[in-house]
């Protein structure tokens, strides 16, 4: 297959576009490196060296033998170069990453909320318009979350995969009906979530586009079997307070001697998934298209569920780190239930990653190989989600000694 990847310089589609095209697909990757300028702002850098983007393709090349195209364009902004680059590839898939994906970056300023909507929002819905104006059947994957449920209004209920039977009362009688599943966002980058569900919604009844939405948990792990064969090829790791995920941040504190951070009481439920099985899953995703005609096609591409203090204790038990319970910067239910059916996927053929495959192991390796590179004053939150709430101190100002 021809495949576009739309962000494909990011933690998630930089190892999805060398898995593609290690898998004989012809891949070329879009993306205007904005996450790295992003980083630039922040004054922080990801724990693992990573290479420009240039120098990633080449090493590629060298190491495969196989070359990845790249487009620097704005997939939000530069809609004309867009729709240049579908007419110049005619991509069979496109996968969409192109979003701007940290909540607590989201809701940092009213400048990065602004952001957060105007990029994810017009960004899909540029692609989606691009779509339909050069008539190219490609199959889109989108990464959505599964953060468009919410968290805690289904209770014990198993979460569907995007759409959730209702009775509608009538005045014949009571009828069923399948509706997309509530939207319950917790931040400005979930609602972007949650609004691109209707955009799918409308073009693929309008115009049959053939889209498949992937509701995506927290992802954690690093490396894949292909950016893994040349430190070039190294993948991003998020550490800091905005971008940092659970436990890859507590993988990471407990490599460097940092108590572990949990918001709160720890009772929050996530679902998650290892890089290694995203990847999977978006192949899986783009052999498996919806026809034209077909409403979205939602998958839950999760393979567990935990609560974030249990994850705490599990890492701190197994690396003799300590743990701190701090004020949550986030407005979120404190403790929740979570039961997601993720049949599809396993249907397809995927094979679940899980925490107890030694993986912890790989994060921590990473972590305290690059610690030095940790400055330890960017690792707690302080994006709240309400002017005024309390956020914790520094709890480490120089980095402890190595072990
Ligand atoms: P990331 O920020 O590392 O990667 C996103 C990439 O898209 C970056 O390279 C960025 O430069 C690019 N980009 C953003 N806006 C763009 C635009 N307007 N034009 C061109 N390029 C643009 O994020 P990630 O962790 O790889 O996440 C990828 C996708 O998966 C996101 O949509 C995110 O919402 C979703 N997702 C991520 C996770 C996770 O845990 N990382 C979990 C669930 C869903
Ligand atoms: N948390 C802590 N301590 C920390 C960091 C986070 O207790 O140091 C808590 C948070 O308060 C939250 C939970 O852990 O309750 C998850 O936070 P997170 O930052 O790991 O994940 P989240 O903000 O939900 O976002 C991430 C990705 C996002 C993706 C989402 C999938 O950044 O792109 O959409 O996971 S999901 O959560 O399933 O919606």
């Amino acid at each position: 297959m021809r495949v576009l990847v739309l962000g494909g310089d990011g933690f998630c589609g930089w190892p999805t576009s060398l898995y593609l095209s290690d898998r004989g697909h012809d891949v070329t990757i879009v993306d205007n490196l904005s996450r790295r300028k992003i980083d630039v702002d922040l004054e922080v850098e990801s724990l693992t060296p990573i290479r420009p983007i240039g120098e990633r393709l080449r090493a590629w090349q060298e190491v495969s033998g196989r070359e990845i195209g790249f487009a620097h364009l704005d997939v939000a902004a530069d809609y004309d170069r867009l729709v240049d680059v579908l007419l110049a590839t005619r991509p069979d898939a496109i996968v969409h990453f192109a979003e701007q994906r940290a909540a607590p970056y989201s809701m940092r300023t009213p400048a990065t909320k602004r952001y957060t909507v105007d990029n994810n929002i017009r960004a899909t819905h540029n692609l989606l318009v691009a779509l339909v104006e050069t008539g190219i059947d490609a199959a889109l994957a989108h990464l959505g979350t599964m953060g468009v449920y919410g968290y805690g209004w289904s209770g014990t209920a198993p979460i569907p995969e995007g759409y959730l039977t209702v009775k509608v009362t009538t005045p014949d009688g009571e009828i069923e009906r399948e509706i997309l599943h509530p939207a319950n966002p917790g931040s400005v980058y979930h609602m972007t979530k949650t609004l691109d569900q209707l955009l799918f919604s409308f073009y693929a009844k309008n115009d049959g586009l053939r889209i498949t939405d992937l509701h995506q948990g927290i992802v954690w792990g690093t490396q894949t079997e292909q950016t893994a064969r040349d430190i070039r090829l190294i993948n991003r790791f998020d550490y800091d307070g905005d971008y940092g995920t659970v436990l890859n941040r507590f993988l990471m504190q407990a490599a460097i001697g940092h108590p572990l951070t949990v918001h709160g009481s720890g009772g929050q439920t996530r679902a998650f998934i290892h890089i290694r099985d995203t990847v999977r899953c978006i192949e899986l995703a783009l052999e498996n298209p919806p026809r034209p005609g077909d409403r979205p096609r939602v998958l839950n591409q999760v393979t567990e569920t935990h609560q974030v203090r249990e994850l705490a204790k599990l890492v701190a038990d197994t690396m003799a780190a300590d743990i701190a319970y701090l004020p949550n910067p986030r407005q979120e239910a404190d403790e929740n239930e979570l039961v997601v059916r993720n049949d599809q996927f396993l249907a397809l053929g995927l094979e679940p990653t899980t925490l107890s495959d030694g993986l912890l192991e790989e994060g921590t390796e990473i972590a305290r190989r690059y610690r030095h590179r940790v400055d330890p004053r960017k690792i707690i939150a302080r994006s709240v989600w309400r002017k005024g709430m309390p956020t914790a101190e520094d709890l480490v100002s120089e980095l402890p000694a190595e072990k």
